[in-house]
């Protein structure tokens, strides 16, 4: 198989540069490569530029060189039409064109960093360049005036970002809430191993405990925190201020309460102060009515009742709409950034 892989950036540029890998590299070019000095390029040195014209002798001027690996670098007329020439002609030795590896080159790297299979196969998808296509296709109709439609497919890439950040990075979800409500119980529940502290004794937990697993196939970073109280000794507040700046950083926040005990106006005014959280309501065993609490997820970390519900609302918020099989994510800043220079509103003008 013959893989054209483009080094250089899709659209119009001053020099395209394509690599031909695959065992037949040489020999399919060199059946349209026509070297100034004559010479075949098999027997060309490798890893000189050397100079000729593409498809017949009086062609296009391009530089061609011989990779020691046995690939074939083609440098030619920058601009999509002298690249598809390229493609077209050596597609008829089954040639494929495979990625714009400039932009797909972060997705190869960070693969090494994938948490998850799922995380992965997205990555995947991005090094056989779903990207490139979704920004190629972009473009094209940029360039033939339908803008609006544009501008949704540039929207939808760049919602995407946060999902692409997290691809090699877990998300941050911190579990907060009043003393003895269960945090660290419930983060015991959703490991399936001991990793925090559970004590009966209120205040225990002083300090923030992180373990990181899957939910649904994404990194999650949970971090249990110091209750959430009034009082308690110097180290205990201190702990409660880390608590707060976590929050503050966290991509979602669960807030636990306990069902057993009754609602207080600190627990409503925590509510209120962190309206994006998500409320759970733990002790489902021993209390089931909600009465006049905000709507919440119940549950009970020790009997493990409606953990389910709570990592299925964990992942809904985390990642609302999943990708599909094949679907571009970018996954860097300069990649958003690519993005969001394909079209601009003052190019209408
Ligand atoms: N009945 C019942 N007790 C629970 C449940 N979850 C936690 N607890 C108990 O509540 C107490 C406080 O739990 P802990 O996880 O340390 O609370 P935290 O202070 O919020 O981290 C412990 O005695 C736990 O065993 C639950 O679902 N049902
Ligand atoms: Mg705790």
């Amino acid at each position: 198989m013959l893989q054209i892989i483009q080094q250089t950036p899709p659209g119009r540029g001053a020099v395209a540069t394509l690599r031909i890998e695959g065992p037949d590299a040489v020999r399919a070019v060199d059946a349209r490569f026509f070297a100034r000095n004559g010479r075949p390029l098999a027997e060309q040195p490798t890893d000189r530029p050397i100079l000729g014209h593409f498809g017949d002798p009086q062609g296009e001027e391009v530089v061609v060189r011989r990779c020691e690996d046995g690939a074939v670098e083609w440098h030619g007329h920058g601009g999509s039409a002298a690249v598809a020439r390229i493609e077209q002609s050596l597609a008829d030795a089954g040639a494929r064109r495979v990625a714009w590896r400039t932009q797909a080159a972060p997705a190869a790297v960070a693969l090494a960093d994938a948490p998850t299979l799922r995380t992965a196969s997205i990555l995947l998808d991005q090094w056989h360049g779903a990207l490139e296509r979704e920004c190629e296709r972009i473009r094209l109709e940029v360039a033939s005036g339908r803008v609006e439609w544009a501008r949704r497919r540039i929207d939808a890439l760049l919602a995407r970002a946060a999902l692409g950040r997290h691809l090699t990075q877990p998300w941050q979800v911190v579990v907060a809430g009043p003393v003895n409500a269960g945090k660290s119980s419930l983060i015991n529940a959703l490991v399936g191993f001991e990793r925090t502290i559970v004590h009966p004794t209120p205040g225990t937990t002083r300090d923030a405990v992180t373990v990181t697993t899957a939910v649904d196939g994404w990194p999650v970073e949970w971090c249990d925190t110091a209750g959430l109280r009034e009082g308690g000794d110097a180290t205990e507040q201190a702990g409660i201020v880390r608590a707060q700046e976590r929050l503050v950083r966290a991509d979602l926040i669960l807030l636990v309460f306990d069902l057993a005990a009754p609602w207080s106006t600190e627990d409503q005014s925590l509510v209120e102060r962190w309206p994006d959280a998500l409320v759970v309501y733990n002790k489902y065993d021993r209390a089931t009515s909600l009465d006049d609490r905000p709507p919440g997820i119940r549950l009970s970390a020790l009997r493990g009742d409606g953990l389910s519900d709570l990592l299925a609302a964990v992942s809904g918020r985390l990642v609302p709409e999943p990708p599909a099989p094949g679907e571009a994510v970018p996954i860097n800043d300069d990649q958003l950034a690519a993005i969001q220079s394909i079209w601009t509103p003052s190019q209408t003008a």
